[in-house]
């Protein structure tokens, strides 16, 4: 860094940063009255800011890091790739080590059948690879008037023009002119919200079922693919009922729809299994993949492809005028491949499913002895508590986002990070976390709970 660190003070931080830095998803204004929270360094699961204050990240990042904070190994492997060939491309004819060797192990730690890999720098761009891929692939099978993409309300897929109109977030599409021609969204299996009087499995079915009346209304001729997180993350961990994914499944297969899971976030162990298409037994043609491939230590992503289309595509579709300059970058590349390999060789995965995983669902579960939570649901390393009115059994307190936001103020203020989504807060530690780290975890997120209740109460 050219700055020296030492000699800045978090306000000298806080001002360089206001006076030049547009940040994502930001309300500058609001933001820049307290400041920006300068994070300088991080180990396992906890952030240090620049006062040094030591911070519970439950986030993982942004749902990343799934092999937590400080493995210097990471910055090893990256050093040494820099030194040896810090950049090439993989465009015209060329490959490197680092791609190959990732794509195969990739090839390995994906659901079976998924041997191909087309390498982005984020989610972002891997669905927007999708949505291009599927529309070629299709016109290459001679049925180019299939270009619809199906997807659901408050699904979360990106944010450029691409992925940001795949994803069903309102609020996003009203900026920019979104989404693009040829995306529809059918409603989410959010039962606490959308399906309260309803049983859950019964509702699960009613809103796999709304695929099939969108592909009867649209023509099948005319759809291309339905894309779906196997769990929702960024609408705020929404876990669907057991007949959901299998009826999907069932009208894909019926209709001869393409299945996109984006496994963004549930890649890489969140759900407990390498994939979340293996906690729902999802098989998907083909599978979008960022964050957890390489723990965030560096900017990765990807689209699987299933062996069929992949065969399409390399002996029938011609040049695919498709890449970015940076896909399959080689310091990214082995980054990834050592991260895939500590989430194996260390058994991370297997003890997310086994053992502090369950540990962490039964303590989140017993959230919901608190007053202010309507229901604590969760799988694997991720986690969603229903904030409500206390004494009712689902009633929000006030408008949408209000006890969310106060909630979230008391995460900030107790060191430790949560998600609130609306009235839902989030979380997804870092997969490595331990049991005395989960019972503090739930511990602070008492302590949130009631003081969020104080301020319910008190206005
Ligand atoms: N798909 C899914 C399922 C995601 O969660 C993306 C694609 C896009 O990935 P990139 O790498 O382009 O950001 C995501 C990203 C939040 C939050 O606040 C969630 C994401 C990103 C930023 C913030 O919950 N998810």
């Amino acid at each position: 860094m050219s700055l020296n660190a030492e000699s800045m003070s978090t306000a000298d931080w806080q001002a360089m940063d206001a006076a030049h830095h547009l940040h994502p998803f930001t309300d500058h204004k609001a933001m820049h009255g307290p400041g920006t929270r300068v994070i300088t360094r991080a180990e396992g699961i906890y952030l240090y800011d620049s006062d040094g204050v030591e911070i519970l990240d439950a986030m993982a990042g942004l749902w990343c890091v799934n092999i937590g904070y400080g493995r210097s190994e990471l910055a090893e492997v990256a050093m040494s790739q820099m030194q040896d060939l810090p950049y090439y491309n993989t465009f015209f004819q060329s490959a490197h080590p680092p791609s190959i060797e990732l794509g195969k192990l990739l090839a390995d730690v994906t659901p079976e059948g998924l041997n191909h890999v087309f390498y982005c720098n984020s989610g972002s761009e891997a669905n927007d690879t999708v949505i291009r891929m599927v529309r070629h692939y299709w016109s290459v099978k001679d049925a180019p008037e299939r270009t619809v993409i199906i997807s659901r309300e408050n699904a979360y897929h990106g944010s450029s023009v691409g992925s940001a109109s795949l994803g069903g977030m309102a609020h996003m599409h009203r900026q920019g002119g979104l989404p693009i021609p040829d995306v529809v969204h059918i409603d989410q299996p959010f039962w606490f919200d959308e399906g309260f009087d309803q049983d859950p499995e019964e509702f699960g079915l009613a809103r796999a079922r709304q695929l099939e009346q969108k592909i009867l209304e649209i023509g099948p001729e005319k759809v291309a693919a339905f894309i779906g997180e196997p769990v929702q993350g960024a609408g705020g961990v929404i876990i669907p009922p057991s007949t959901y994914w299998p009826e999907i499944q069932r009208i894909c297969n019926e209709y001869g729809v393409l299945l996109v899971a984006d496994e963004v976030i549930c890649g890489f162990g969140r759900t407990g299994n390498w994939f979340g298409s293996e906690t729902y037994n999802i098989k998907a043609d083909l599978m979008p993949i960022a964050k957890g491939l390489s723990s965030g230590y560096l900017p990765i992503g990807g689209v699987m492809v299933r062996e069929e289309i992949a065969d399409v595509l390399i002996n029938q579709g011609g040049e695919f005028f498709h890449g970015y300059t940076y896909s399959g970058h080689p310091a990214s590349c082995a980054v990834a491949i050592r991260n895939v390999e500590i989430l194996r060789d260390e058994g991370i995965v297997d003890r997310v499913a086994t053992d502090t995983g369950p540990y962490l669902q039964e303590k989140w579960k017993e959230l919901e002895g608190h007053p202010m939570v309507g229901e604590a649901r969760g799988i694997g390393m991720l986690g969603a508590i229903e904030l409500i009115k206390p004494g009712t059994r689902n009633e929000r307190v006030g408008e949408p986002g209000v006890t969310g936001g106060l909630c979230r103020d008391h995460c900030y203020a107790n060191n430790i990070v949560m998600r609130a989504v609306r009235d839902s807060m989030v979380i997804s530690p870092p997969l490595i976390i331990d049991r005395s780290q989960i019972d503090e975890l739930i511990e602070r997120v008492w302590r949130c709970l009631d003081l969020t209740q104080k301020d319910v109460s008190s206005s």
